[in-house]
């Protein structure tokens, strides 16, 4: 598995909070009043990373910023916001090749670099130049990865000094109200409000037998799926495919088990908000890394999450992390062991065992309840912004600028 960028964990506050006489001139720092919001991304490897800030770019534009997101890998988007979709937004975001960002921090109110990835030297030596000219750099924000780890909340909204007397902000998405928060777009309610499970079924070309229960399936390759297969067989079910490599082991496992009561159907690449559907469409969902868990949340239908795997199994407490931020009772032990076994950290049984769906789609109802009244990330992104502005506009004496 490629590396990715070091986790901010092994960093310490202290480490980070410390002004180095090196990095710079320590004048408070002036934010330019209006701009754009740079989102930088490097596509490391899945989905996950332009997922994530494809829908942070359509969300902040959506609220009537000028966006710009640049990439060093689009091509995911063309199925997951395809052009015809994005015609329909005249203010969408301008998505830019990566590199090709010579000149971009001068007209930059905010730098949202995503997961650590370092925005382009010549981009960050035009932040310096700014700050040290004209004292008037973008706010630089680095938006982490999500987890429901105890460290997000000591993290959340650190600075960490820069060269050249820049400074830059963590910014941590999450599950409390001390980080910030979720992904949520204003549309979502009512978009999820006029949905029609019969209309989206017809439209996808998928037959429902009345007994059947709807299941999605994206996952990792190499994931437990003759387990899984052996786990649904109980009752008529029909197992829906996400495309990837394991789409085909999925068939390959079936093919090798034999009719077992269990229909699967393949699914080509939807677009996010069509994935979004599918998702609310089921009975049980399984998704997989950072953008899929947001959406099985807000779907409020009972979900199964596998984490981002890491040789070390660091993804292991992050999978306890979240189960106990969802609910710690024993009620929801069967629950609990299934997400365990799928993510490896139990031994895998012959055939999963799928607990029943009704208490747990109570509880994850009362789940997306309680994580709706958090303010979205995108809004708390805002939030920030504008108090930055003002601590510095109060330090100056100048009216507060509003983005
Ligand atoms: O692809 P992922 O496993 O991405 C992972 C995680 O983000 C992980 O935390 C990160 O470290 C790693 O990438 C690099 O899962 P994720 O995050 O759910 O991203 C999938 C995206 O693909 C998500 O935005 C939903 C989208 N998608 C569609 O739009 N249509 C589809 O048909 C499918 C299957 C997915």
């Amino acid at each position: 598995m490629p590396a990715r960028p070091t986790s901010v964990t092994s960093v310490t506050s202290d480490t980070r909070v410390t002004p180095d006489p090196a990095l710079g001139p320590t004048r408070p720092a002036r934010f330019p009043a209006a701009g754009h919001w740079d989102i930088f991304c490097r596509v490391i490897d899945n989905l996950g990373d332009v997922g994530v800030c494809w829908r942070l770019a359509a969300d902040l534009a959506e609220r009537g910023l000028p966006v710009r997101l640049v990439i060093d890998d689009a091509s995911a988007l063309q199925w997951m916001a395809p052009a015809h979709l994005r015609a329909a937004h005249a203010n969408g975001p301008q998505v830019l090749p990566w590199p090709g960002t010579a000149g971009l921090a001068a007209d930059a109110a905010v730098c949202i670099e995503a997961f650590g990835c370092d925005p382009p030297p010549d981009y960050v030596r035009q932040m310096q130049a700014l700050h040290v000219q004209q004292n008037a750099a973008p706010i630089w924000l680095n938006l982490e990865y999500l987890s429901a780890e105890s460290y997000v909340e000591r993290s959340h909204r650190l600075p960490s000094p820069q060269a050249g007397g820049l400074q830059k902000w963590f910014f941590y998405p999450g599950f409390t109200s001390k980080t910030g928060g979720l992904l949520r777009e204003r549309d979502l309610a009512a978009r999820q409000a006029g949905f029609n499970r019969q209309a989206w079924l017809q439209t996808q070309g998928i037959k429902l037998a009345a007994n059947e229960r709807l299941v999605s399936l994206f996952c990792y390759a190499g994931s437990a799926l003759p387990a899984l297969l052996g786990g649904l067989r109980d009752k008529p079910t029909l197992l829906l495919l996400a495309p990837g490599p394991a789409q085909q082991q999925a068939l390959d496992a079936a093919r090798q088990l034999g009719p077992c009561g269990v229909r699967l159907h393949a699914l080509p690449w939807l677009s996010q908000r069509g994935f979004d559907e599918l998702l609310w469409a089921c009975d049980l969902n399984f998704v997989r890394g950072e953008d899929s868990l947001v959406r099985a949340l807000w779907a409020g239908r009972p979900f199964v999450w596998q984490a981002y795997r890491q040789h070390d199994h660091a993804h292991h407490p992050k999978v306890q992390a979240l189960l106990d931020a969802w609910n710690p009772e024993t009620e929801l032990n069967g629950v609990r062991r299934l997400w365990a076994t799928w993510n490896g950290m139990a031994d895998t049984p012959a055939a999963l065992d799928v607990p029943a769906l009704e208490r747990w789609q109570q509880s994850a109802q009362h789940w997306r309840q309680r994580l709706w009244r958090q303010p979205p990330l995108a809004q708390q992104l805002l939030d920030f912004v504008h108090a930055q502005q003002a601590s510095q506009a109060a330090e100056s004496g100048a009216p507060a600028a509003r983005i």
